[in-house]
């Protein structure tokens, strides 16, 4: 089993330990010469850990992490992570040991059937060759479109069975299918013939595909709306086509992975996922039966005719589009787009500092208060980033969302988005799973953490020192659940009894939480409390310089509510 993982790719298995996949546990620490690496054991507190961490891995690399579950309980605990993976639609490799022998409480005939609304696909082995295709199942599964995490339940005697001379069978990655040649002709000729094309990226899958979405804009001169502020595997920010461009009257837009486009390309959605059974989770206000991928015009401006969509992966559409470009491009064709793409990138760069000095001049305001603004956060840390590998794996909406503007997201990593389904006990673990990816690339990770959001289960802050992983960790140390505070408080005036008892059950105080202290109990190196703004900026000099050692840091700041 270990062997297919190596086959694999897979980097790390992480799992908090449970005598229902001992027999794995040993192989994967003990087999392959180095043992305990590619994958590496990595020791979670919490099943809701070990699954966030996979989830952050998944969307900073655009390939699944393992996580092992223990039995029925594991699973429960992992419940909420694997439902947000999958509403993110992260890959994630999960494998479930069972036990019947051992602990009857944690054992079921069907283990998978708790979480089965929200994987993607599941499967129990009946013996140990089935084990081997499973996995190789689960993981394909996983990476082929609407990504998602997937589960395996493998039983402890099959874990225990001597491999002998059995064969491991050879890994064959999926067939991803793509749009058809004809379409792809006609596609490369409307972005040809167009005047002004213009390409909307949403999120892709891998950073090839991010790798191809630019080299088609770069050879038809369009210019470039990207999500990369909203999530990961996106268009470059700062590449001279992303924005408006010189004209924005475009007469034809390609959406890959983004609704409302002239034509757009739209990868299977949640809604196929969800009718998986008949339980059909629904929530968010995606309604089982109806398209994701039904917005138009958003595309074009002056209300662009409703687009024609096509459910299909925009990334591995993308060759073949590219190729036609290639094919039907004339020297005429090259100059104008040339020129056009010249012009695109003027007026782009021009709407940047524009766009810039206002982001500024706006967040001057409290940039000297105690508590510390949001934005001085990310104002400080740019200057100290700018020229590093980083990944901002913490969403950033519920402090201020600052960096969309102000930092450059131009890798496929820059920046992770938000939760996935809005559930908190996030921004640690997906950062300590993006940190997993980083350690190996030489990248360093931010997690401008949400106090609420890291007691949920901070003892993943262990798992960073433990396994010397390269992060810095800023509190938004607002003191409170403060997204509840304001609705409990919206709702005492609403009913008109005065807001003075919104804190009731919104806020963590008395006492204050030391954070510090709490990292330090974890063995990481900490500071603060930090309440005053001139303290700032060194303490984050200190802690990055700590986390690209491969020491992870907290620094607690004390800020304003939002
Ligand atoms: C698992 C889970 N439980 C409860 C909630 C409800 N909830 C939404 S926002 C929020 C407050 C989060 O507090 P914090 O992370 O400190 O961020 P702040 O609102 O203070 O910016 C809570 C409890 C949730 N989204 N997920």
């Amino acid at each position: 089993m270990v062997q297919v993982l190596k086959d694999l790719g897979i980097e790390y298995v992480a799992a908090n330990p449970g005598s229902s996949f001992e027999g794995l546990q040993e192989s994967l620490i003990n087999y392959g010469t180095p043992p305990n690496v590619k994958p590496e054991f990595i020791t979670a507190l919490h099943e809701e850990s070990a699954v966030t961490m996979a989830h952050g891995y998944g969307k900073a690399t655009g390939k699944p992490m393992c996580a092992l579950l223990h039995g029925t309980i594991g699973i429960q605990h992992a419940a909420m992570s694997i439902y947000q993976a999958y509403y993110d639609k992260t890959p994630a490799l999960l494998i479930a040991g069972r036990d019947f022998g051992f602990i009857a409480a944690h054992s079921a005939n069907d283990m998978a059937g708790m979480v089965r609304s929200y994987t993607k696909w599941d499967a129990t082995p009946k013996t140990l060759e089935e084990s081997l295709v499973a996995i190789q199942r689960a993981y394909n599964e996983a990476i082929t479109p609407p990504c998602g995490p997937t589960m395996v339940v493998i039983d402890i005697d099959l874990q225990k069975e001597e491999a002998g001379t059995m064969k491991v069978p050879a890994y064959q990655p999926p067939t991803i299918a793509g749009i058809d040649a004809g379409q792809a002709r006609e596609i490369a000729k409307t972005l040809l013939d167009a005047q002004n094309p213009r390409i909307t990226v949403g999120r892709l899958r891998t950073p090839d595909g991010v790798r191809q979405s630019v080299e088609l804009a770069e050879l038809v001169g369009a210019s470039t709306a990207t999500a990369a502020t909203n999530g990961p595997m996106s268009f470059p920010q700062r590449h001279p086509l992303c924005g408006p461009g010189a004209n924005t009257s475009y007469d034809f837009t390609l959406g890959l992975e983004q609704p409302g486009g002239t034509v757009s390309l739209v990868g299977p959605s949640l809604t196929t996922l969800l009718s998986r059974d008949s339980a059909n989770i629904g929530f968010g206000g995606i309604t089982p039966g109806v398209s994701r991928a039904g917005g138009a015009g958003r595309g074009g401006r002056g209300g662009a005719p409703a687009g024609r969509t096509i459910e299909i992966d925009a990334e591995a559409s993308l060759p073949a589009i590219i190729d036609e470009v290639k094919r039907q491009m004339s020297p005429d064709k090259q100059r104008a787009i040339a020129d056009r793409g010249a012009k695109h990138a003027a007026a782009n760069q021009e709407a940047r500092i524009d766009a810039l000095q206002r982001a500024l001049d706006q967040r001057r305001a409290g940039w000297d208060s105690t508590p510390i603004s949001t934005a001085r956060i990310y104002v400080e840390l740019w200057p100290l980033i700018m020229n590093e590998d980083w990944i901002l794996a913490s969403p950033s909406n519920f402090s201020g969302g600052h960096n969309a503007q102000l930092w450059d997201h131009n890798k496929p990593y820059s920046y992770l988005g938000g939760q996935g389904a809005g559930g908190m006990g996030y921004g640690a673990p997906a950062s300590v799973g993006a940190a997993l990816a980083a350690k190996s690339r030489n990248q360093v990770v931010i997690n401008v953490q949400c106090d609420g959001d890291l007691n949920y289960a901070p003892g993943v802050l262990w798992t960073a020192q433990h396994h010397q992983l390269p992060m810095l960790t800023v509190m938004h140390n607002n003191r409170a659940w403060h997204q509840e505070l304001m609705f409990v408080e919206y709702m005492c005036g609403v009913r008109g009894r005065g807001t003075d008892r919104g804190h009731i059950g919104t806020s963590l105080r008395d006492p204050f939480i030391d954070y510090r202290m709490m990292a330090a109990a974890y063995g990481m190196a900490a500071e603060g409390p930090i309440a005053d703004p001139v303290k700032l900026a060194p303490a984050l000099k200190r802690g990055l310089a700590s986390a690209k050692r491969g020491q992870p840091y907290l620094i607690d700041v004390i800020t304003q509510p939002r």
